[in-house]
């Protein structure tokens, strides 16, 4: 039986679906500090700053995987700096210590290019790059990161974790992040409204479509424990682009498109981070491999958004 925590949430709502699907309703947990309105499956409360709660569900469920989607992102978690270094270890650390107890066979923290600073080559930035993350949420995944490896070295729990890029999917709004400006704005395209880009022109980041995050995600939790090289965090890439760069994709599909830009405080934080990923180690431990370019990213969104927009099915937050 799988538990997700943060299934409320950009990934976390796409992933709880995906494992749905893979290993049966019955056997996915869905978990956040809100219910979800019309969701289909199991659904507990679960605030994961308490562990007891936490411990509950898992000894109620025999939970045999977590998968912990619960965090405060890079924009967001900068307002309140204490704050959301608390409750993105916390609920790390409540996580771990249910998950070493109750001997739960996986668990996944997911990590993000966010770890990276001005110390790590701008480009094709490889899996060993130097640590200076410049955001609280990238000081508190980097710091997660290293709890994972040391739980698996020093209890052996089998945690696994991936740095995501920006993730692009139409089946959520991200929150409080840097790269949301990348779901936004295909939005805005198909109400055919201008789009107001909080980044420059030319701020180049990698980024992601979710159906390849979500795939990332479950090959990786597949793979052998044997074939795990890395037990601090995988990088992977999919497609780095700017928003001038999705601009003109989109006005291929939309020609009068509008783009407007005013820079704020993220694109401080963009700045500070890689342009492109180098993610040979995924290549070659796990076999990982996007399978979405900007183009087919593109289409596959303007396609599925003008379908929710039209039947309202937009189960958005
Ligand atoms: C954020 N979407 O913007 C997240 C992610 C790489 C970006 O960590 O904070």
């Amino acid at each position: 039986v799988i538990l997700v925590i943060g299934a409320n949430g950009q990934l976390g709502s796409v992933l709880t679906e995906s494992l749905k699907h893979k290993f049966g309703n019955s056997n996915v947990i869905a978990s956040d500090l809100r219910p979800r309105e019309g969701y289909e499956g199991v659904f507990e409360i679960i605030d994961a700053t308490d562990m007891n709660r936490i411990h509950d569900v898992v000894t109620q469920y025999n939970v045999t995987q977590i998968y912990h989607l619960a965090a405060i992102l890079s924009a967001k978690g900068e307002q309140t700096p204490l704050t959301t270094w608390d409750i993105n270890m916390k609920t790390l650390f409540n996580v771990l210590e249910v998950a070493r107890h109750h001997k739960i066979d996986k668990v996944f923290f997911p990590s993000s290019i966010a770890v990276f600073g001005e110390g790590a080559p701008l480009n094709n930035t490889p899996n060993n790059a130097y640590l200076d993350p410049a955001t609280v949420y990238g000081i508190s995944k980097a710091a997660g990161e290293n709890w994972a490896q040391y739980y698996f070295m020093r209890y052996g729990l089998d945690v696994r974790s991936i740095r995501y890029p920006g993730v692009i999917g139409y089946q959520s709004l991200p929150g409080g992040g840097t790269t949301d400006y990348a779901v936004d704005i295909y939005h805005k395209a198909v109400l055919k409204e201008e789009f107001n880009c909080f980044l420059k022109e030319d701020a180049t980041l990698p980024m992601i479509f979710m159906d390849d995050a979500i795939r990332a995600t479950l090959e990786l939790m597949d793979a052998p424990k044997e074939d795990i090289t890395i037990r601090t965090s995988y990088n992977i890439a999919g497609i780095s682009f700017s928003p001038a760069e999705v601009a003109s994709e989109i006005r291929k599909l939309y020609p009068d498109f509008k783009i407007s830009y005013e820079p704020d405080f993220r694109q401080e934080i963009a700045s500070r981070w890689p342009k492109s990923i180098d993610d040979s180690a995924a290549r070659k431990d796990w076999s990982w491999k996007p399978k979405f370019d900007l183009e087919s990213i593109t289409g596959t969104m303007i396609e599925k958004l003008k379908e929710n927009y039209k039947t309202g099915s937009r189960n958005l937050e």
